[in-house]
């Protein structure tokens, strides 16, 4: 059985004032025509074509992946610095990546990235939030631990190029998703996790918390009626017919039925009779309308213990007539169809049944008996 829950259905989410992202898990990417951001991976090598001076670097990389901005034609101060190509000082501008975020509170948010520099000129990234571009998320540098993975939430400062931690931050104006976003500073960049938190004494260690996404769980499926793929009405029996005569059907809560108390010997191989008037605004809020449906379908509950037998009448007139198939597993559907069927308001539908024994399952120093349960009609157009 399906979980029905699709990747689509889970979402980055703040827990206990934290939200971590694998980098390599972004939604969407824009700007990309000059510089792209590549996913890294098991599958990948670093024979990939594109301009790069340095090797895969997998090995530390949490959730054995992570990405890298190419291609890198600047990666030292003797390759050509080509503002809008290699660097971009503006935010926003090339390789832009979205990550939607579903945050529990608003407020300040500090970012930590997990990048790998190589060189000079492969250090720079710039965070965003909602397609903008705040200047407290501009020029997130990584200066100290080169050629491995390093924990960053420093800002490039004119008079401090390496920055300080907790410089490099996002203000969440109101709970809900929004989408952090970032782009390109420098070539080559390689990111490969992101942390955002509302802790300024935070900083990461290691490959960091494991990613704080959130999968709902599993949908509550159908209990009743469950072969029943459309309708335009269900009667369900408890809720809309009524017991007359001198057999009583009672309301079964569990299986939400009605059924005869087959422990009053009386109440045995008779029929029990519930009714139905067709009220005047049966189908909606035209009254005295005549309606013709294309099948209506009666459904019953089989039991282990016997056989019941049904009965389906129309004014008097009995228009189906139905006995549940044998079975081993108490209480499963059985659909009877009456086909077509045209109600006026003011008819009678009456619905019958009996308790019955098959003498297979001893009780009581005799054998038990099936309760003629029944669920409902549901009607077809
Ligand atoms: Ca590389
Ligand atoms: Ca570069
Ligand atoms: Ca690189
Ligand atoms: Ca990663």
């Amino acid at each position: 059985m399906s979980s029905f829950a699709s990747t689509q259905d889970s979402i980055i989410s703040v827990e206990n004032g934290t939200a971590v992202i694998e980098a390599e898990h972004y939604s969407t990417q824009h700007k990309a025509d000059t510089r792209r951001w590549i996913v890294f991976n098991s599958l990948s090598t670093s024979v990939h074509g594109l301009a790069d001076s340095d090797t895969i670097h997998l090995e530390g990389a949490s959730n054995n992946a992570y990405i890298e901005l190419l291609p890198d034609t600047r990666t030292n101060h003797y390759e050509p610095l080509e503002h809008g190509v290699n660097f971009s000082a503006a935010p926003g501008k090339l390789a832009v990546l979205t990550y939607p975020v579903y945050f529990d509170a608003p407020g300040k948010y500090f970012v930590w990235t997990r990048a790998y520099s190589s060189g000079s000129e492969d250090n720079g990234l710039h965070i965003g939030l909602n397609n903008t571009w705040p200047s407290s998320g501009q020029r997130l540098q990584l200066c100290e631990g080169k050629n491995k993975w390093t924990w960053s939430s420093n800002q490039r400062r004119k008079d401090n190029h390496c920055g300080t931690p907790n410089t490099i931050w996002l203000d969440i104006p109101e709970s809900g998703v929004h989408n952090l976003t970032l782009s390109m500073r420098e070539d080559g960049f390689e990111l490969d996790k992101i942390i955002l938190t509302q802790d300024p004494d935070y900083k990461p260690e290691d490959a960091g918390p494991s990613e704080t996404r959130y999968t709902p769980p599993p949908l509550s499926l159908k209990k009743t009626f469950l072969e029943v793929q459309e309708y335009s009405l269900i009667l369900e029996a408890h809720q809309t017919f009524e017991s007359i005569g001198d057999v009583p059907f009672y309301h079964d809560r569990r299986n939400s039925a009605l059924g005869i108390d087959a422990r009053e010997i009386q109440y045995r191989n008779v029929w029990a009779t519930s009714q139905l008037k067709v009220p005047e605004k049966m189908w909606g809020k035209k009254a005295s309308a005549q309606k013709t449906f294309k099948n209506v379908i009666l459904v019953t509950l089989g039991e282990i213990d016997g056989e019941s037998s049904y009965k389906v009448l129309l004014n008097d007139k009995e228009i189906g007539s139905f006995t549940n198939r044998e079975t081993t597993t108490d209480y499963q559907e059985n659909y009877f169809e009456l086909g077509s069927l045209t109600l006026n308001p003011g008819d009678i539908i009456t619905i019958q049944a009996k308790a019955v024994t098959n003498g297979k399952i001893p009780e009581n120093g005799g054998t038990a008996y099936a309760r003629g349960r029944w669920r409902g009609l549901v009607f077809q157009e």
